[in-house]
């Protein structure tokens, strides 16, 4: 059997792209109030859980309170306007990881997606479509797994091709939550070639360091 870190010597983090130019990014939200949430009522019935809705699916944050706060805001988000966007998170992503550089880490057990804070920190809309974009890659990488088996071809879950196809399935959510139309733009204008950071026609881990993402 291969060691983990075999495998991640050889199989390198699939990404969403870098946000947008910085002159472009949305003004700073005001801090919302925090809300106190409504006591919680419980009746006689609503304790009666069948066994489908005791299914809890939780993504593990791992970060600075700030960092876990923005994580909650972007998956809430997703959760309230776009739930099967929310729901593909649910399954192919188990942890979000504040870090260095953006990357999902699909072969790890669980899959964990790591945020850097310029992502993560350039607007909720657009980390929530990161999201959504990154369990893609995610999804793709163990559908593959459970009908195949190890190992999985790198190009199944990244490279160009795939790029462009988790780009577009993050426009539509980014539709869905009703992301700035700047912020969308811009994923229309990426030809998915952004993870070829040096430009040498790979994904190695000279690009993953040379993320400023
Ligand atoms: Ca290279
Ligand atoms: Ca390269």
């Amino acid at each position: 059997m291969v060691s983990c870190l075999m495998v991640a010597a050889l199989v390198l983090a699939s990404c969403a792209p870098a946000a947008p130019p910085e002159e472009e990014a949305a003004p700073v939200e005001k801090e919302e109030a925090i809300v106190t949430p409504e006591e919680e009522v419980v009746t006689e019935e609503e304790e009666v859980v069948t066994e489908e809705e005791e299914v809890v699916l939780v993504v593990e944050i791992r970060g600075s309170p700030e960092f876990t706060r923005q994580t909650e805001k972007a998956l809430s988000l997703l959760q309230n306007k776009a739930p099967d966007a929310f729901l593909k998170v649910q399954y192919f992503i188990g942890i979000i990881e504040q870090g260095e550089h953006s990357g999902m880490w699909a072969y790890e057990d669980p899959p964990r997606y790591e945020v850097s804070d310029m992502t993560a920190f350039y607007s909720v809309t657009w980390y929530a479509g990161t999201i959504a974009h990154d369990a893609t890659h995610s999804q793709l990488y163990h559908e593959y797994l459970i009908q195949h088996g190890n190992p999985v071809p790198q190009d199944v879950w990244g490279g160009t091709k795939v790029e462009l196809f988790c780009i577009l399935y993050q426009i539509n959510v980014m539709k869905s939550i009703d992301a700035p139309q700047f912020e969308i733009d811009y994923l229309i204008s990426l030809d998915g070639k952004y993870y070829d950071i040096d430009g040498d026609g790979d994904l190695d881990w000279d690009d993953y360091y040379g993320r400023d993402w």
